[in-house]
């Protein structure tokens, strides 16, 4: 096993890390990845706090007083800040924030011990954070499933990796060991994924659900809310369409009514993920859904990309071997 700055910050032996998904990215998920060597985010946006104290319970309980995991802090949540206090309170070992500028929240954590990781869209907040003593930042490009920024994982990993020093997680649009190899090339030190492990054995995603990522196409993605509310990612079904509708009519109104556009976030996932609704609610998933086509366990997902990507990262070190510029 190699190490990165982020195996070694956080203490792993796979730089792969599981996206938080709300109603997914729960113990049962996250307790598997850890148990299997990478580690895994749970997801608090929607959730009271007593919910996400008692995911934090269950996942020592499976893996251990020493477990590494995180929490991920939704700043679009309206109890934001009491989740804060309980991570600081439960002293977990890191905290990605996202959905909003993280700056505030870093010198907290760290007061608690905790391992600060942002989320941005932007070399600027990517600075930002930096500057504020982040200890990573997570970039997450459009390809992402859920609630996303504007530009692709190629460009915005690239450009954050080319003017920040701390390291950088690479996520949107990996699914496969040469997703994580490309992630390491654009200077990532570790993947964030999430759209392959929604369709693990060990994820309780509605079977519905699963079988809508299972059969997705490239194309069979879109964006919602993107002008009016928080854009969000998800598989084509009857509630995009609804969107696309609502965002038609809003553009021809002077004062349109956008309440409808709050409507996309967690509950309308939840609708989807844990009633099997998909085309009421809103299958979240990333762009790669295309790729992904096989429910297989954790362990094999995590081998698959890791082992994956070295053999990939090993057939072009030796393709380019000898490629030297002389001139
Ligand atoms: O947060 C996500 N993905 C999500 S959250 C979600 S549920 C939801 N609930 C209500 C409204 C919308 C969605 C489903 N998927 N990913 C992390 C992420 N962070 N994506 C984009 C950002 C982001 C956006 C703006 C991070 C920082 C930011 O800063 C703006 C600022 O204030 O400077």
């Amino acid at each position: 096993m190699w190490k990165t700055r982020i195996t070694e910050l956080l203490g792993i032996k796979y730089p792969i890390i599981l996206g938080a998904m709300a109603y997914i990215s729960e113990s049962q998920l996250v307790a598997s990845i850890c148990h299997e060597g990478g580690t895994g985010v749970i997801a608090s946006g929607g959730f009271s706090v007593d919910e996400v104290q008692r995911y934090i319970h269950e996942v020592r309980d499976m893996c251990g007083k020493q477990a590494v995991f995180g929490v991920n802090l939704m700043l679009q949540s309206p109890n934001k800040d009491d989740i804060a206090q309980l991570v600081c309170d439960e002293k977990v070992p890191f905290v990605t924030i996202g959905a909003g500028n993280a700056s505030s929240y870093i010198n907290p954590l760290h007061q608690a011990g905790i391992h600060a990781l942002a989320i941005v869209p932007t070399v600027k907040l990517a600075e930002r954070v930096q500057e504020r003593g982040a200890d990573a930042v997570i970039i997450e490009g459009m390809e992402a499933g859920g609630h996303i920024g504007k530009l692709t994982t190629m460009t915005l990993v690239r450009q954050v990796a080319a003017a920040v020093s701390i390291p950088v997680i690479a996520a949107g649009g990996i699914a496969d060991g040469e997703g994580v190899a490309a992630g390491f090339m654009l200077g990532a030190e570790a993947v964030q994924v999430g759209t392959r492990f929604v369709v693990a054995k060990e994820s309780n995603a509605h079977p519905k659900y699963k079988e809508k990522i299972l059969k997705a196409r490239d194309i069979d993605t879109t964006i919602s809310a993107q002008h009016f509310g928080h854009a969000v990612r998800a598989i084509k079904n009857q509630l995009t369409r609804d969107f696309e509708q609502a965002e038609k009519d809003a553009f021809k109104q002077e004062n349109p009514d956008l309440e409808i556009f709050e409507q996309m976030g967690a509950g309308a996932l939840a609708k989807a993920v844990v009633h099997g609704d998909v085309e009421g609610g809103s299958v979240m998933a990333g762009q790669i859904a295309g790729l992904v086509s096989k429910e297989e366990t954790v362990e094999e997902i995590l081998k698959d990309l890791y082992y994956g990507a070295a053999k990939k990262i090993q057939e072009e070190a030796s393709r380019w071997a000898g490629v030297v510029r002389n001139d």
